[in-house]
């Protein structure tokens, strides 16, 4: 995730604008993390596989993220359920999560994964979700495993684990940023 996050960056910065293809395979990489964290999540883990799913079909027909968006746009469909660029928009989120999910874990000594998450989820998701949800999820965090299970899954050592986040971070950081600004350039709005 590190580096396919950290490519990503340095081909924006070189191109200005990002492959839907290679966007789509980083983003699918973070279907690892999912593996981790217990059937509780298996819900959310389908929910953001098909909409990764939805940009790699859109890869066949769509070379940049930019000319995406553009055919929803003059079609009248960017907010139609399971457009490509709602899916776009609700991706964007997953790999945002992920990221404050690991500024929360390098930041804090806690042992478990509940606070970092619950922290993350709140920052991204929650005001997007209806109150069922937010309670499904609020109740699956008491299942997230402790951060040395949770690494141990992931064949990661405490120091290993934090070169790959804070490269993540740094990598999808610039990611991000295009996204959002692909669709406020276009007064698309992000909050719905
Ligand atoms: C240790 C980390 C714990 C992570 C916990 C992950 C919590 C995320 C829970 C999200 C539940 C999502 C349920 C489905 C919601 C859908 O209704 C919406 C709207 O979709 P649309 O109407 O456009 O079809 N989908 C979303 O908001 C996208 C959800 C993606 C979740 C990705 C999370 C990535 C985080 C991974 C962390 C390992």
């Amino acid at each position: 995730m590190a580096l396919a996050f950290g490519e990503l960056a340095a081909d924006l910065e070189a191109a200005g604008e990002l492959s839907v293809t290679d966007f789509a395979k980083a983003c699918s990489l973070v279907s690892v993390l999912f593996g981790s964290l217990g059937f509780a999540f298996k819900f959310a883990e389908k929910d953001y596989t098909s909409k990764v799913d939805d940009l790699v079909q859109a890869s066949e027909r769509f070379k940049t993220l930019g000319s995406l968006l553009e055919v929803d746009v003059e079609q009248g469909t960017v907010r139609n359920g399971g457009s490509h660029s709602r899916n776009l928009l609700r991706v964007k989120r997953g790999i945002e999560m992920v990221k404050i999910l690991f500024e929360h874990i390098l930041e804090s000594e806690c042992s478990h994964l509940r606070d970092s998450a619950s922290k993350a989820y709140e920052a991204v998701f929650s005001q997007h979700h209806p109150w069922a949800i937010r309670k499904a999820v609020a109740a699956g965090t008491y299942t997230l495993p402790s951060k040395s299970q949770f690494l141990k899954v992931l064949k990661e050592d405490d120091a290993s684990a934090r070169i790959h986040m804070s490269g993540y971070v740094g990598g999808v950081k610039p990611v991000i940023h295009h996204v959002e600004t692909l669709f406020l350039s276009r007064n698309l709005g992000l909050d719905w």
